[in-house]
């Protein structure tokens, strides 16, 4: 029996259960009873594993069947009614195709097991701009993560009242069969079907799925944007913070940068660095005519291998308690280990895979993208302003990338329609880890590839007409934490140290700062950029590489462009003018 008197809800929920035949549905209210007693379910049968929990209380332990550690992104589909809408760069499935497919593997899919129903909001409570999403899932392990990644139960269901405007997500593990593996949206219909996996982001379905892929839809129709982006607030000594938003591909720091802790001759002087979300934004257009940005999340999924009391203290301390880790090493001592944690390797634990583990092993003991889920609220450096209803106001909106050579630490576009050709044109190289082949640049169009829920080509063309609708816009930079000398060694150390580039974008944003003109946007003046407590390593020579722009690199840049935009089928004129534009700055 529903404890809910939505009949939208519940009629839904009725004719979803008769598709996956559950033995027993249960309806989600999010409280701390309803967690203690799915965590001792979940314990008993297996699906987590009790850490130590006086080192760390509320914690507790999961892994993934080996063939399911990540987003799968060829299994990932928009089903819109016509092909062009979903683009060039998604995969595409119709409708009627997907929902037969899916639903011969969601027939029964749920014998023997329990439907748990999630209602979730997206956004704070007291946010006009919030959104309801309902999950019904088999697994335990996702209820207990969307507790921790979104406003989960009774609170979601008042939001909603009698409405029927939610996202309807239908998630199985069936039998975590790749072959039998899909993750469908529907954005027509306001509904995800993911079934065959237990990964999170294929999984907890209120992050990339909604938030992202039906969200950027969503905000297409209705005029606002849903974007892959980090939201952080700088304090200056005055106690005035503005706030920036920006977009790196995966695997380029941005839980790092929106927890960063400003180095030292900064925080002597008073500057605080204040996190909002590490990895999604929604943004609207104020009263005021500035963007506001909203980070619809309630915790944060990060990738646990490199996070150190070095790399990040501010999310490594988020962890401490309340926290879910999946595919990490488990010591004996019932806590957690990975590569990468500042600590040495344990002489024996049991790895993510749960086999014996030691040095010798010669492999890794967590698998290099394993997860913590942690409370967003427990982060140090949360701002206060975190769950403000209206958001907050977006001064710059960063966008960047891995690149050894080509761009400079960072450069401001000339204005909003030059910096959504350079977020369009972003992209990353490979690392060898990743594939094997070094260097080669992955085209990443404001970190959304993997993450637009529509064409591509329709979406720069919103980006272009919100620059139009939006009075007083954000600064558009673009940032390189990556470049190298000849030898590939990094030649900016990163870190904490990105707040001194951070600080000259904003400075800019005030009209506080000068800048060099260049083709391709305005670049700081070397004293411009604060060295203090860095000059051995950063001397103004350094810097003046870091800054340089080569004539040759950004010829061959502007042909990989060229290649990646033939693909598109709906490109905006503008974008083409832009590159036009460019390439007549740059004399080619
Ligand atoms: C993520 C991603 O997990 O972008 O946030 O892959
Ligand atoms: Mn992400």
């Amino acid at each position: 029996m529903s404890i809910y008197t939505n009949k939208a809800v519940n009629d839904w929920v009725a004719d979803m259960a008769r598709l996956t035949k559950p033995d027993d549905i249960v309806w989600i209210d999010g409280s701390g009873e309803e967690k203690d007693r799915l965590t001792r379910e979940a314990a008993a049968f297996g699906e987590i594993l009790m850490l130590d929990q006086d080192k760390l209380p509320g914690c507790v332990y999961h892994r993934t069947a080996e063939n399911d550690v990540a987003r799968v992104e060829h299994l990932t589909f928009i089903c819109t009614s016509k092909e062009e809408d979903a683009g060039p760069t998604n995969n595409w499935m119709s409708p009627d195709e997907a929902y037969a497919k899916l639903g011969a593997l969601f027939d029964g899919s749920m014998k023997g097991r329990t439907m748990y129903v999630i209602p979730y909001l997206m956004g704070p409570a007291a946010s006009e701009f919030s959104k309801v999403g309902i999950e019904l899932t088999d697994s335990i392990y996702v209820v207990l993560n969307m507790r921790i990644m979104t406003r989960m139960g009774q609170i979601a269901m008042d939001y909603l009242g009698d409405s029927d405007d939610f996202v309807k997500g239908l998630h199985s593990r069936l039998d975590l069969n790749p072959e039998r593996r899909y993750i469908c949206h529907f954005p027509e219909d306001n509904t995800i079907w993911s079934i065959g996996s237990g990964y999170g982001g294929n999984v907890l379905l209120g992050k990339k799925c909604f938030s992202l892929r039906i969200g950027s839809y969503l905000a297409r129709t209705q005029g606002w944007l849903a974007e892959h982006m980090l939201i952080l607030g700088v304090e200056s000594p005055d106690g005035v913070v503005e706030y920036l938003a920006a977009a790196f591909p995966s695997a380029c720091g941005k839980t790092n940068l929106a927890m960063m802790i400003p180095p030292e001759y900064a925080r002597e002087k008073g500057y605080k660095v204040w996190t909002v979300g590490d990895d999604i934004a929604w943004m609207r257009i104020g009263e005021d005519g500035r963007l506001w940005a909203v980070n619809p999340e309630y915790g944060f999924f990060g990738v646990a291998p490199g996070t150190s009391m070095q790399s990040n203290p501010n999310a490594l301390l988020t962890t401490k308690k309340n926290s879910i880790f999946t595919n990490v090493a488990l010591l004996d001592d019932g806590t957690v280990w990975w590569e990468g944690m500042g600590t040495d390797p344990p002489q024996h634990c049991k790895d993510w895979k749960g086999n014996d583990w030691t040095p010798q092993s010669g492999e890794k003991a967590a698998h290099p993208n394993s997860r913590f889920t942690a409370p967003a609220a427990q982060c140090p450096s949360i701002s206060p302003k975190w769950e403000d209803p209206k958001g907050v106001p977006i001064s710059a909106i960063l966008f960047g990338g891995r690149r050894a050579k080509v761009a400079p630490l960072i450069y401001q576009s000339f204005d909003w329609n030059h910096g959504v050709f350079v977020g369009a044109t972003m992209g990353s190289e490979t690392t060898a880890a990743a594939t094997g082949q070094v260097g080669v640049v992955r085209r990443d169009p404001m970190a959304m590839l993997p993450f637009c829920g529509y064409n591509m080509g329709d979406y720069f063309a919103h980006w272009l007409e919100m620059g139009a609708k939006i009075p007083n816009p954000p600064k558009i930079f673009n940032v390189n934490w990556f470049r190298t000398d000849d030898d590939g060694r990094f030649i900016w150390p990163g870190y904490g140290e990105n707040f001194r580039v951070i600080k000259w974008a904003l400075d800019r944003c005030r009209d506080a700062v000068d800048a060099d003109e260049t083709p391709i946007g305005y670049i700081p003046r070397l004293e411009d950029i604060e060295t203090t407590g860095i000059e051995s390593e950063v001397t103004p020579a350094t810097l003046k590489e870091l800054l340089s722009i080569d004539k040759d690199s950004w010829a061959a840049e502007v042909e990989s462009q060229t290649g990646f935009f033939a693909k598109f089928d709906r490109l905006p004129t503008e974008i083409e003018s832009q590159q036009t534009a460019l390439k007549h700055r740059l004399g080619l």
